[in-house]
């Protein structure tokens, strides 16, 4: 470690309170250029990871830089701070969670101002809080006014040892609960839900106005939704309570080669038989703990239904492997050309021919075996007037034909499916209803909220608490006032987070979530960063909520569509160093492993002597990799661990942490500061230099790196967001100026104009440092300027002296500085001219020139024996 290290860790410090506060407010220039930078809210849990600091580093980056821009910069901080962590803690350790939660985040907000992170603290949200969660609850009633809040029965994981409701998290892989052991059974109860499904189609649309999200991102969101284009198709039965069977199909063409229809464990027709049919009855217990691709079927004898084209009567099966909540879950069954359904056919039919519809395009090679699944085929001979069709041809003229019988229509499925959001937990938003036995599920008049979770002291992990507090449940219903019971679940904490943007700009409303004219003016988010794991469900969720809020009028998102985020960026994980025992296997601790001084085996194992298997994983406890947030800053300080881990990789790869590494940004913050001091003590300059037009070469090419380096780092911060080229960047620039300072051909007034811009552009990433730098120059000058400006670009200047290298014979003999167009006079100008030079006189002086050539800045001379 060099010695010069401490020196930065002071410098952060001594420049704390002024980085802490951004760019001054009075020295911000054009105050009505707003933009929103967010980056995703933490759970609280207690530690800031160097995952976070990733975020957070990259966040105030682009904070900072368009602060120096001149604008009225949004970046605001909050804690999702509901959910099951703080209640598993509350249970562990008898703590109240509320105040688990407030000390997490205390030690979180010292961190986050550890890092240099600044954050609007004057708009902080806290989820947990009264203030936000009464928000919360508003945003669920106008749901539920809207008809989009609603219950109805779910499958949830039912603990019978501590007759609990766990969440899909708290269940393991062999289906256990985490903490009694229990095998978890599936029940059914009463859960609510929230109407997404509503906006699916325009969830799945409206991907094409996010330009600026990874188009990873939009590809999952879309295959999450599924959109599936297909046809819903009428089979009549000879049931009389069923008259027909609704199916969806994707392939309306196959019709001539359906063989059967099969029903989902849940269809209504099965539930019928299943009163009075005990072996059904059997089948349906078992088939409920089949997996989905079970093929196992039962036959419901005595059960037709008729393909509506070819009126063939056909049989009906009830099968596992039919979706229950998808389509209509029933399917026409097409062994031919589909993989299931020949699989299942197999299993249920054995023997019976499978009967195929569609053959290969012409010319192509015969598929061979069957299921032959091509949705790019020809109608084969079998189908009479459709014969020789292509499939999507004939699909179309079969649902119009179908259509005009009443008997199909084309319609749109989703798989989207309709959010669940109850827990039946304590640590979460209470869900504002009143449920009265005359008038059903009342919702909690506005005026009454927040619905406030109460205090519980010892909480069990058994149950529901809330159910079991009396003054909590025992209400009377706002309408009929008659004795009713409170709602007791609580809400997904995916809620919470789906809006929390929206109140950032307006934290204080203490009438609405938030004034509209707010949320206009602020939204959407210009940037939001966060990790790729929300890729799905939380931006999915934010982004219904935020329709849903738009088409109540509650906002106007614009030319966006009442998108929430105009450009998403994801960073990649940080993953930490391992080290590995290769005969065992095992993780080794850093206590188990010898550092040596030998560059190409630097670690051997401890007990065998043995090299270690290196590798870079997800940073975790039992791998003893994790990096420690507060150690790096308070070893190297912010400014270099900022500077370090956005040099280390783009900002969408997987980083791998090693802090060692960080020695060369430490070398480059050094020597950007002494840089400063060797310029700033070179003479007293004016602090309103500007470039002047007779620069020599050296100085004109130096003009121009700098230019052109300013140009990449403004680009790079406004474009690409690709932060490691902002790194090298500086590093090229500090670089450049060093080796101009040292080599004495440019002069110094240009190099402290120079260095001004450094020292600006630096402060998004580096702001003590630039602090720093800033005091030595105002010292030495005796100046009050400040860096709180971005650089602008000059243009290109043109040297007035160009460098010419003098060739004689083929050999570069010297070099001479001369007016611009020097080179293009004549031979005897230029002659004369390099004679009067002690070095034109040893080479050229008497001798007979044969040939001379000048071009560009190479003047040549062959010169005769
Ligand atoms: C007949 C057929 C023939 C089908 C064929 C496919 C191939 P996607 O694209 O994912 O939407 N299906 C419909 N409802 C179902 C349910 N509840 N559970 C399981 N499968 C179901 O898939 C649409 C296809 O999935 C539909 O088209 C239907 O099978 C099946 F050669 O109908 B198809
Ligand atoms: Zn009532």
């Amino acid at each position: 470690r060099t010695a010069k290290t401490p020196k930065l860790v002071q410098i952060c410090e001594k420049w704390k309170h002024k980085t802490a506060e951004g760019v001054p407010e009075l020295l911000r220039q054009d105050r009505d250029k707003d933009i929103y930078i967010l980056s995703m809210f933490p759970y609280p849990s207690g530690v800031l990871h160097i995952g976070h600091l990733r975020v957070y580093a990259i966040s105030d980056a682009l904070n900072r830089f368009y602060q120096l821009k001149g604008y009225n910069v949004l970046h605001p901080m909050g804690w999702d701070a509901f959910g099951l962590p703080a209640e598993n803690a509350a249970i562990e350790r008898q703590v109240d969670p509320s105040e688990w939660t407030a000390q997490n985040i205390a030690k979180m907000k010292e961190q986050m101002k550890s890092m240099l992170a600044n954050f609007n603290w004057e708009r902080e949200i806290t989820t947990c809080s009264p203030d936000y969660y009464k928000f919360t609850q508003m945003i669920f009633l106008k749901l539920f006014k809207h008809g989009l809040a609603y219950q109805k029965e779910a499958e949830i994981n039912w603990d019978p040892v501590d007759k609990t409701v766990l969440a899909n998290e708290q269940v393991d892989a062999q289906g256990r609960s985490w903490r009694s052991g229990a095998l978890v059974e599936k029940r059914l109860l009463r859960q609510w839900f929230l109407g997404i499904t509503n906006f699916a189609a325009e969830l799945k649309h409206d991907l094409r106005y996010l330009k600026n999200w990874p188009s990873k991102v939009k590809s999952m969101q879309n295959n999450w939704i599924g959109e599936s284009n297909g046809a819903e198709l009428k089979f009549a039965t000879n049931d009389p309570d069923f008259p027909s069977i609704e199916i969806f199909t994707t392939r309306a063409e196959t019709l001539f080669s359906v063989q059967y229809v099969a029903l989902a464990l849940n269809h209504g027709l099965v539930a019928k038989y299943a009163l009075t049919d005990a072996s059904l009855q059997a089948f349906i217990k078992k088939a409920e703990l089949l997996p989905e691709d079970s093929k196992d079927g039962f036959l419901l004898k005595g059960v037709y239904s008729r393909n509506p084209l070819t009126q063939e009567d056909l049989p009906v099966y009830v099968a596992p492997y039919v979706l229950k909540d998808y389509g209509y879950g029933a399917v026409m069954g097409c062994p031919a050309h589909d993989e299931r359904d020949f699989q299942f056919w197999k299993t249920n039919a054995a023997g019976i021919p499978v009967r195929r519809c569609l053959d290969v395009l012409p010319g192509e090679e015969e598929a061979g075996e069957l299921p032959f699944t091509s949705k790019d085929a020809v109608m084969s001979d079998s189908t009479l007037e459709y014969r020789g069709l292509y499939s999507a041809e004939a699909r179309k003229q079969i649902v119009q034909k179908l259509h005009s019988q009443g008997l199909g229509r084309n319609v749109i499925q989703y798989k989207l499916r309709d959010w669940l959001i109850s827990r039946q937990r304590y640590w979460g938003t209470p869900i504002p209803i009143i449920h009265c036995s005359h008038c059903g599920p009342v919702p909690v008049p506005e005026e009454d909220l927040p619905v406030l979770l109460p205090k519980v002291t010892g909480l069990k992990s058994k149950g529901n608490p809330l159910s079991q507090i009396p003054e909590f449940v025992d209400v009377n219903c706002p309408t009929c006032k008659a004795p009713a019971k409170r709602e007791t679940d609580t809400m997904d904490t995916f809620m919470d987070s789906s809006w929390y943007y929206f109140r950032f700009t307006d934290p204080e409303n203490p009438k609405l979530p938030f004034g509209s004219e707010n949320a206009n003016k602020l939204l959407p988010v210009d940037m939001y960063i966060g990790g790729v794991e929300h890729a799905i469900l939380h931006l999915l969720y934010s982004r219904f909520i935020a329709k849903f809020l738009g088409s109540i009028n509650m906002w106007d998102g614009g030319l966006l569509k009442n998108e929430p985020f105009k450009r998403l960026i994801t960073q990649g994980m940080v993953h930490g160093k391992t080290f590995i025992d290769p005969e065992s296997g095992k993780f080794l601790k850093p206590s188990e492993l010898r550092h040596v001084s030998n560059p190409e085996e630097p670690v051997l194992i401890k007990a065998t002597g043995a090299k270690p298997i290196i590798r870079y994983e997800k940073m975790s406890k039992s791998k003893y990799n994790g990096a420690n947030f507060n150690d790096c800053i308070s070893k190297h300080g912010a400014d270099a661990t900022r500077a370090h881990i956005l040099f280390q990789a783009p900002i969408e790869d997987v980083l791998n942490w090693e802090e060692s590494k960080i020695v060369g940004i430490e070398r480059w913050l050094v020597k950007l500061l002494s840089l400063t001091s060797t310029i700033s003590n070179r003479g007293k300059f004016d602090v309103n230099y500007t470039t002047p037009k007779d620069l020599k070469q050296e100085e004109a090419d130096l003009h121009a790196t700098v230019q052109k380096l300013i140009k990449s780092i403004t680009e790079s911060f406004e474009v690409y967001i690709s932060l490691n080229t902002v790194i090298s960047d500086y590093m090229k620039l500090t670089n450049a100026l060093d080796t101009a300072a040292k080599k004495g051909l440019v002069r110094d007034a240009l190099l402290m104009h120079s260095l001004k811009k450094l020292v600006a552009v630096i402060y998004p990433v580096a702001p003590s440092i630039s602090e720093e730098a800033t005091e030595i120059i105002n010292k030495a000058q005796n100046w009050a300027w400040n860096q709180y400006r971005w650089p602008t670009c000059e243009p290109v200047i043109e040297p007035s002296t160009l460098k010419y290298q003098i060739v004689v014979n083929g050999r570069m003999r010297f070099m001479l500085t001369a007016e611009k167009d020097f080179s293009k006079c004549d031979m005897e100008t230029i002659l004369s001219r390099l004679l009067s030079l002690p070095e034109g006189r040893k080479y050229l002086t008497n001798r007979k020139i044969k040939k001379f050539i000048s071009k560009n800045n190479i003047i040549s001379f062959m010169l005769a024996k």
